[in-house]
C-alpha cells in the first residue's frame, strides 16, 4: 500500500498539489510496486491525439504485484472467501499462497495450449475463484483477458469474441444463481459454432447439467491442472501492453471493447481503493458485484489484491434464498467493507426489516455504493439500517472508461451529503460544460455535461479496432477534455452530484444498456417497423426500459406480443435488457430530418405528457395526442 490521506485537511492539501503537479503526484504513487525497471516517462500524449500513456518503458507484471509480493509476509493470509450460491456447500477460502499456487498452474495450462502475449481469451464464467484464477493466469501471460458477464446470451458472447478474434474460451458447464441455471457450456456451444477463432474451450466444472462434448476443441479445466506446474515466471509487460478489454454500451451502434493497460490502471485501482475505502491491513472487503462488469474487475479481483486485503466471492444474489443473504454473509466473515448497489439497496428496503436484524452487522466499518445515482431514501436506510448510524458512505462515480473511481467521499474524511459524490479524487479535475456554448461553466450552484481536463493513469486507451469511435465518443464533444456521458450538478459547496446520462445510454440496475442497441434487437421481430426506447424512472432499477413501437400489422394479442420481444431481446442480448413496458403507436415523433425526437418520449413514459413543450419541429405533431392516449403492456 502506498501512504494514505488521513484528514480532510491533508485531502485538500494533497488535492491541490496533485493538480499542480499531476506527474509527481502519480509518479509518487507508483513507488510502492514491484516493477522489473522503472519508467522512461511518467505520462506523455494529450485527448486530442487519443495517445495517452502512463509509465512508458516500466516493465511490470501486475499479477506478481497481486500475488507473489504478498507472500513471505502474508502467504497464509486469506485472499478470498467463496461464498457459494447455496448457502450450506462447504466453505473455501484461498490463501494468497493458494491462490498463487493456482494462477501459476492455470498460467502453465494456458501457455501448453499455446496462448501467448497479446492473444485475446474470452471468459464467461461463473462467480466462483476459478474467475479469478482464469483472469489472473491470462494476465500472468501477457494475455489479454475479455470476460464476458454471465447473464449475457450466446449472440453478444459471440459478437464479443469476434470483434476481439479470441482463440479461447474459459467456461463453465453451468452455473447455479438463486434458484436458476444457466447452461454456460450450451451457451458456449452455441456462441463459439459462430467463432472462428476459438481453437479451445476449457470447462470449469460447476453443476452437474449435462453437456455436449467437442473432442480436441474442449478439454476439462480439472484434467488440464491435474499435471500442470505449480511454478510460473511471470511474463514481464510493457506499462502500455494491453492488460485486459471489456464491453461496454455506447449511445450507438454495438457495445465497445475498453482497452486497458498494465501500469496505469495497476497503479489507478490500487490507489483509489486504499484511498476512498481507508482500508487496513486486518479487514475483510466484499463488493457484491459480478466479474463481468468493471467493478468486478477493479475492486473484486485487482485492486483488493494488489492491497493485500482478503476479499469476497460472492456466487449467488442478494434474494437467495431469502433477502437476509448479503446480511448473512457479512455476518459470517465479520466484513468490514462493503460495497453494493443502489438497486441492491432499494430492493432489500422493501422487505422485512427482520432480514436485516437477524445478522450482526457490527464488524462493518465503511459501506459503499456504485453504478447509479442514490436517490436520498436509499441513502438513509442504508446509513441507518445497516451502518448503524456511524459508518461513512462512499457514493463512488467512476467508468468502465475510467478504470477506477473518479469521483467519490474518503471514508471518514469526506464530510458526505446524501445522494452526492461529493469531491473528485487527487490526481482527477473534473469541469462541468455547457452544452450550447461548449464552454466551461465555472463557479458553484450549476449544472452542465461533467468532462475530465486531464488525463489519468486509469484511463481507457482505446476501444478494441476501432480508433474513430473513440475519438468520436468521448474526445470529440468537447475538444481538450474526456467527456463522460454524464450530467452533473456542483452544488454551493463544490459538491458533486450525478445526474444521470445525457446520451443514448440507459441505466438500468447498474447495468449499462445502449438503447440503439436494444431498438436494433427488437427490429429483428417481423412484425415491427421501427422501435424506440427510452428510460423512465423506476422505483427499483433507478430507470426502467420503456419500449415505444411501430408495426406492420395489428397485434391481436399485446400480451403474447410482449412475450416475444422479451425472448427475441434475451435472445440477442440478454434477459436484463428486457423492456419492463411496451406500447404499440401508429408512428413516433419525428423530425423532419427523421430523428426520432426522444425527449418527448422519455416524457410521456414518465407520466408527464401533459407539458411536452415545443412540438413544431415534428413532421407529424398528431402522433404525440395518439401515443398520450395509448396504453402500455
Ligand atoms: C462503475 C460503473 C458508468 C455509468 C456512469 C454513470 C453511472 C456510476 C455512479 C453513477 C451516479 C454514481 N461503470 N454511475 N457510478 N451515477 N452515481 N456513484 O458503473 O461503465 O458500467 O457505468 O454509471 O452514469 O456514466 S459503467
Amino acid at each position: 500500500m502506498g501512504s494514505k490521506i488521513t484528514s480532510f485537511e491533508e485531502y485538500k492539501a494533497v488535492y491541490n498539489s496533485s493538480i499542480a503537479d499531476r506527474e509527481l503526484y502519480w509518479a509518487e504513487q507508483a513507488e510502492s510496486f514491484d516493477w522489473h525497471k522503472k519508467w522512461d516517462t511518467i505520462h506523455s500524449g494529450s485527448f486530442e491525439e487519443g495517445n495517452v500513456k502512463w509509465y512508458e518503458g516500466g516493465k511490470l507484471n501486475i499479477t506478481e504485484n497481486c500475488l507473489d509480493r504478498h507472500l513471505d509476509e502474508n502467504g497464509d493470509k486469506v485472499a478470498f472467501h467463496f461464498e457459494a450460491n447455496d448457502p450450506d456447500e462447504g466453505p473455501r477460502s484461498l490463501t494468497y499462497r493458494e491462490l498463487h499456487e493456482e494462477v501459476c498452474k492455470f498460467a502453465n495450462v494456458l501457455e501448453s495450449k499455446g496462448v501467448e502475449k497479446g492473444d485475446r481469451v474470452a471468459i464467461y464464467m461463473a462467480m466462483t475463484p476459478e474467475i479469478a484464477i482464469a483472469t489472473l493466469a491470462c494476465a500472468r501471460i501477457g494475455a489479454v483477458h475479455s470476460i464476458v458477464f454471465a447473464g449475457f446470451s450466446a449472440q453478444s458472447l459471440a459478437d464479443r469474441i469476434q470483434d476481439c478474434d479470441a482463440k479461447m474460451l474459459i467456461t463453465n458447464d453451468g452455473l447455479q444463481r438463486g434458484t436458476k441455471l444457466v447452461p454456460l457450456k450450451d451457451i458456449s456451444d452455441e456462441a463459439v459454432e459462430h467463432c472462428p477463432t476459438i481453437e479451445n474451450v476449457i470447462v470449469c466444472k460447476r453443476t452437474e447439467n449435462d453437456i455436449d462434448w467437442e473432442d480436441g476443441r474442449d478439454e476439462w479445466w480439472h484434467d488440464l491442472m491435474e499435471d500442470a506446474s505449480s511454478e510460473h515466471e511471470a511474463v514481464e509487460m510493457d506499462a502500455e501492453d494491453p492488460l485486459f478489454i471489456l464491453y461496454t454500451s455506447g449511445s450507438t451502434g454495438a457495445p465497445k471493447g475498453q482497452l486497458h493497460t498494465c501500469g496505469g490502471y495497476m497503479v489507478y485501482v490500487s490507489s483509489t481503493l486504499e484511498n476512498v475505502f481507508q482500508v487496513d491491513q486486518d479487514d475483510v472487503y466484499w463488493c457484491t458485484a459480478d466479474a463481468g462488469w468493471i467493478t468486478g474487475h477493479s475492486y473484486i479481483i485487482y485492486g483488493p489484491l494488489l492491497n493485500g486485503l482478503t476479499g469476497v466471492i460472492f456466487e449467488s444474489t442478494p434474494m437467495y434464498p431469502d433477502p437476509g443473504r448479503l446480511w448473512q454473509v457479512v455476518d459470517k466473515y465479520d466484513v468490514t467493507h462493503f460495497y453494493t448497489s443502489p438497486t441492491a439497496i432499494r430492493a432489500l428496503m422493501k422487505e422485512d426489516i427482520e432480514y436485516v436484524q437477524q445478522h450482526d452487522l457490527s464488524s462493518i466499518e465503511v459501506l459503499g455504493t456504485v453504478g447509479e445515482p442514490i436517490n436520498e431514501e436509499a441513502w438513509h436506510w442504508y446509513h441507518d439500517k445497516i451502518g448503524n448510524g456511524k459508518c461513512p458512505i462512499v457514493d463512488t462515480w467512476w467508468q468502465t472508461e475510467t478504470g477506477g473511481m473518479m469521483i467519490s467521499p474518503m471514508a471518514g474524511i469526506t464530510p458526505t451529503k446524501p445522494g452526492y459524490a461529493t469531491l473528485p479524487l487527487p490526481g482527477i479535475e473534473p469541469a462541468l460544460m455547457d452544452d450550447s456554448t461548449k464552454e466551461e461553466i465555472k463557479g458553484n450552484g450549476v449544472q452542465g455535461d461533467l468532462v475530465i481536463k486531464q488525463p489519468w493513469p486509469g484511463m481507457t486507451r482505446g476501444v478494441w479496432g476501432d480508433e474513430e469511435r473513440y475519438m468520436s465518443t468521448y474526445f470529440e464533444k468537447y475538444p481538450g477534455y474526456y467527456f463522460t456521458g454524464d450530467g452533473c450538478k456542483r452544488d454551493e459547496d463544490g459538491y458533486y452530484r450525478i445526474t444521470g446520462r445525457v446520451d443514448d445510454v440507459l441505466n438500468v440496475s447498474g447495468h449499462r444498456l445502449g438503447t440503439a442497441e436494444i431498438e436494433n434487437a427488437i427490429d429483428e421481430h417481423n412484425k415491427v417497423v421501427e422501435a424506440a426506447i427510452v428510460g423512465y424512472p423506476h422505483d427499483v432499477k433507478g430507470e426502467g426500459i420503456y419500449a415505444f413501437m411501430t408495426c406492420d400489422d395489428s397485434i391481436e394479442n399485446p400480451e403474447s406480443f410482449k412475450k416475444e420481444i422479451h425472448d427475441l431481446v434475451s435472445k440477442i442480448i440478454s434477459p436484463i435488457a428486457k423492456p419492463d413496458k411496451i406500447q404499440i403507436v401508429e408512428g413516433l415523433p419525428k423530425t423532419r430530418s427523421g430523428k426520432i425526437m426522444r425527449r418527448i418520449l422519455r416524457q410521456i413514459a414518465a407520466g408527464e405528457g401533459d407539458d411536452l413543450g415545443d412540438t413544431s419541429t415534428l413532421v407529424d405533431p398528431s402522433v404525440v395526442d395518439e401515443i398520450r392516449a395509448g396504453k402500455a403492456y
